[in-house]
């Protein structure tokens, strides 16, 4: 690429148009455009462009009299989460092959991501947007700042509203290649936004709207909604591959998001990975919580509307958004019965650990029992729509440890179902006791002292294996509890 030497392009701008590859075709040349009217320049720019790039025809309709390119006031937002105060927005007024020219304006937003400008009527930008902004799954700021950018037509109507947000982003490179292949500007951002749409099988949504219109600050109509759907979603995948990598979320999500826009360029679709990580977040992200965060985030600004993103949000992708669907997880029980309605692991009083699949009793009977009653418990419960329940083998129970790989099954200590009491020498108590933790799955509560196993010890059958969830102690009866007719601790499985 050529290195940009017109001293009318600030570094900022010249970042810009690198980032875009929208070099101008020949650097030393818009020094010639009388820059004395900023209005008359932008048209004077976008002539000489189009000329030189495309030729005298497109040059001539750039120049049409019957084009009224006054200013005219307009505002928008930045979004993706609201920006913070003080982030800069750079509008780049382009010609209608979406060249730059050397017009720029910089404004700053307000903390709810919002700028207003004065820009040309019936003229393309690029805005773009740099800065911190609300992560309203962590519930606050961004730790580093995140690039969104994104084009518009500016019409004539004072006061309209162009939005930069993730929706902008992720279609920008697309819109940009369909205008340089021929299509019109308005077709081609129209085009691009309904081949997303297409690809979002966990977006229940039909907009009717350009991207640059939908806005999660001032309103809560289907684009809106779509809008902080796809934030949250992005936001999300975000996150969970931050904590696979270690990587840090905000970067993470840049990366995500110009990776995406690239993909989706020259082919309008969206790759596998990054539609599975949206599927992914459709159902493992809190939403509730995150517009939650958003909401308190707006209130604390004195607004009270946010959008419903769960009004187009498909968790278990079966066609009907989140706030319609009677069983938002697909788990096959019902919201009204199910122990968690958006974990489709958790059921009516049972979690289906997804490691195993085996299914556990969510909460434990309050009652402890023998080893007889105990295994006439878990042969009698019904639970989940099902009698199939059983007290767990030693080997089972174990797979319930986390946290202290020692004791997890597989670990290194040597008790399993069918052991004699020698196996007890091997590391079955090498972790801490945990005041108010446990060594249990996140998912379930219920953290019980001993509880017992089905496993009776081979050479001695009076006492049988157990675990301490608050040590993770895998351990005999025999020294830690006492025999078969002590009571314990139960959680049957099926
Ligand atoms: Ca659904
Ligand atoms: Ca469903
Ligand atoms: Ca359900
Ligand atoms: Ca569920």
């Amino acid at each position: 690429m050529r290195t940009l030497k017109n001293a009318n392009i600030s570094p900022l701008e010249k970042a810009l148009i690198e980032d875009f590859g929208l070099t101008p075709a020949d650097d030393a040349k818009p020094k010639k455009i009388p820059l004395w009217q900023r209005v008359v320049g932008g048209v004077a720019a976008a002539a000489f462009y189009a000329m030189t790039l495309f030729g005298a025809g497109a040059a001539l309709q750039a120049c049409d009299d019957n084009v009224n390119n006054t200013p005219v006031a307009v505002s928008g937002s930045a979004t993706d989460g609201p920006y913070v105060n003080g982030s800069e927005v750079t509008l780049v007024e382009l010609t209608n092959s979406l060249v730059p020219t050397t017009n720029t304006i910089i404004q700053w937003t307000d903390d709810l991501g919002r700028y207003s400008a004065e820009l040309s009527r019936n003229t393309k930008y690029m805005g773009s947007v740099d800065g911190f902004n609300f992560d309203e799954i962590a519930g606050r700021p961004s730790t580093a700042p995140v690039d969104l950018r994104g084009f518009f037509e500016i019409g004539s109507s004072p006061g309209a509203e162009y939005n930069i947000n993730d929706v902008t982003h992720l279609i920008a490179e697309r819109v940009k290649y369909l205008v340089d292949s021929g299509t019109a500007f308005d077709d081609a951002d129209t085009q691009a936004l309904n081949e997303l749409l297409s690809e979002l099988d966990m977006v229940v949504s039909t907009p009717g709207c350009h991207a640059y219109e939908m806005d999660i600050v001032s309103g809560a109509n289907d684009c809106d909604n779509f809008l902080l759907a796809v934030e949250i979603l992005v936001r999300g995948y975000a996150h969970a591959r931050a904590e696979a990598t270690g990587d840090p979320v905000d970067a993470t999500l840049q990366d995500l998001i110009n990776s995406a826009a690239l993909y989706f360029k020259n082919s309008g679709t969206m790759s596998d990975d990054f539609k599975n990580g949206l599927r992914a977040a459709a159902a493992d992200t809190d939403i509730v919580q995150a517009v939650q965060n958003l909401a308190d985030y707006f209130a604390a600004r004195g607004m009270a509307t946010v959008p419903d993103a769960d009004a187009v949000i498909d968790s278990d992708r079966d066609g009907t958004p989140n706030s319609l669907d009677d069983d938002i997880d697909g788990d096959g029980v019902l919201n009204v019965d199910d122990s968690d309605p958006r974990n489709p692991n958790v059921r009516a009083g049972a979690w289906c650990d997804p490691d195993t699949a085996l299914c556990w009793q969510y909460e434990p009977p309050a009652t402890t029992y023998a080893l007889p009653d105990a295994i006439a418990y878990c042969d009698g419960l019904e639970l989940d729509g099902s009698t199939e329940w059983r007290l767990p083998t030693i080997d089972e129970l174990r797979t319930l440890v986390r946290g202290c790989p020692d004791s997890e099954m597989g670990g290194a200590c040597e008790i399993i179902d069918g052991c004699n009491a020698d196996c007890d020498s091997s590391p079955c108590f090498s972790c801490e006791f945990m005041e108010t933790e446990c060594y249990l799955p996140e998912a379930i509560p219920g953290c019980t002292g001993w509880a017992r196993s089905s496993s009776v010890i081979a050479d001695r059958p009076d006492h049988s294996w157990v675990i301490n969830f608050e040590t993770a102690h895998v351990a005999g009866s025999y020294s830690q509890l006492g025999d078969n007719s002590v009571p314990a601790s139960v959680r049957c499985v099926r």
